[in-house]
């Protein structure tokens, strides 16, 4: 197990742990990835699970939005699918799809066979983080994992889906094989997370990218405990942790509860949702991100300039209104299409302000 580094210097770190940062922290979700000529050539050589397992390629990829747009967080390069992959599930990462499960889990044979995660099975992971640490100076490295529910999602539906139907089926119709899948989801989540953080990441953020297609009282009854149990676990170890969604307006008061147990908590916000109205639904003393509409960086910089603006000074208005500090990223993630140009020139705007 590595030492955690100290970064006092770190933007990120101080506006994710309620001290005042330098200059206004900002990465973007998706950085790593798609928009990059530099990542479409590597991908070209190699498929995006192999990608996935191969430490040098994982450390590279990861550094590469680092060094052109000059970030103060790097995201681990992976998927939320990569720790299934550890503990024995079929799952490809398909190009112009996604996550497709080779046998998708709908009965309680499914959901007793899912073995918890064998670290050796992710020990590329492990050295990539090793060698980033050694190589990011004082930009933080951010380590991910997907929240037992959107992971839910893809292993029932067996794929992306619109409306999650069936993994909605499960959740309310089979409550037992529903808390027994989100238990072993959960303890996989906890596991994945935790190779990352021995291997030293400076932080930690959970992707429950589709719990917004849920109602609160679901949310509450059927996912939030399992959530919650992923940050009471890992908060001994004194990292800040980030709990995101998209479509979460009604659900950022809990987000922020199952988060709470975190030495430093922090809330991810859609473009929906106006900082400073999210700074008044989740706890006291959380951390707000987010929140321009990624679709926005496609419409030129006039409008990019203006709406990054608007969110810097939104972000203000949050902090006064009691969140406990402010990280600008997307709503969403990077756009395939994005101009990486434009993100660039994003990010020192930003630091500018
Ligand atoms: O062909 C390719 O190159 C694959 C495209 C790609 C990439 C670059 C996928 C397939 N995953 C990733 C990397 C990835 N995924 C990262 C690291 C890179 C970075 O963020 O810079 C991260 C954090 C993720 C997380 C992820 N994967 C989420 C949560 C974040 C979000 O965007 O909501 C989700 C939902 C996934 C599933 C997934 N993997 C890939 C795709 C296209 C999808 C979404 C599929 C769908 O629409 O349901």
């Amino acid at each position: 197990m590595s030492t955690r580094r100290e970064l006092p210097d770190s933007p990120y770190l101080a506006a994710a742990t309620g001290r005042t940062p330098q200059r206004v922290p900002v990465w973007f979700m998706r950085q790593a990835g798609r928009s990059l000529p530099e990542y479409r050539a590597l991908r070209a050589q190699h498929t995006m699970m192999s990608a996935c397992f191969d430490a040098e390629l994982v450390t590279e990829i990861t550094l590469q939005p680092v060094r052109r747009h000059r970030v103060d967080a790097a995201i681990l390069f992976s998927d939320i699918v990569v720790p299934l992959r550890g503990a024995g599930i079929d799952v490809d990462i398909v190009p112009d799809v996604g996550p497709v499960i080779a046998n998708p889990v709908r009965s309680a044979a499914d959901i007793a066979a899912i073995t918890a995660l064998d670290p050796a099975a992710v020990a590329p992971v492990s050295a990539a983080v090793e060698a980033l640490v050694g190589e990011l100076g004082d930009v933080a490295l951010i380590g991910f994992a997907g929240a037992p529910f959107t992971l839910a999602s893809y292993l029932v539906e067996g794929g992306p889906s619109r409306n999650h139907a069936r993994t909605k089926a499960m959740m309310l119709a089979e409550p037992q094989s529903w808390h027994a899948l989100m238990t072993a989801l959960t303890d996989i989540t906890i596991a994945f997370l935790t190779v990352q953080l021995d291997a030293g990441v400076d932080a930690v953020q959970l992707f429950d990218s589709w719990a917004g297609t849920l109602s609160l009282a679901d949310y509450r009854r059927h996912v939030l405990p399992h959530s919650a149990r992923v940050f009471t676990e890992l908060a001994g170890r004194g990292v800040p942790m980030t709990h995101f969604g998209v479509g979460t307006a009604e659900l950022l008061g809990a987000m922020s509860e199952a988060v709470r147990p975190a030495a430093a908590g922090v809330v991810g916000v859609d473009w929906r949702t106006a900082l400073p109205d999210a700074a008044r639904r989740v706890e006291p003393g959380t951390a707000l991100q987010g929140n321009l509409d990624p679709v926005v960086l496609l419409t030129g910089w006039p409008a990019v300039q203006r709406a990054a603006r608007d969110v810097v000074d939104a972000g203000r208005q949050a902090v006064a209104a009691g969140a406990s500090g402010h990280i600008f990223n997307l709503g969403h993630g990077v756009l395939p299409e994005t101009d990486p140009g434009i993100l660039t020139e994003l990010v020192a705007l930003v630091h500018s302000l």
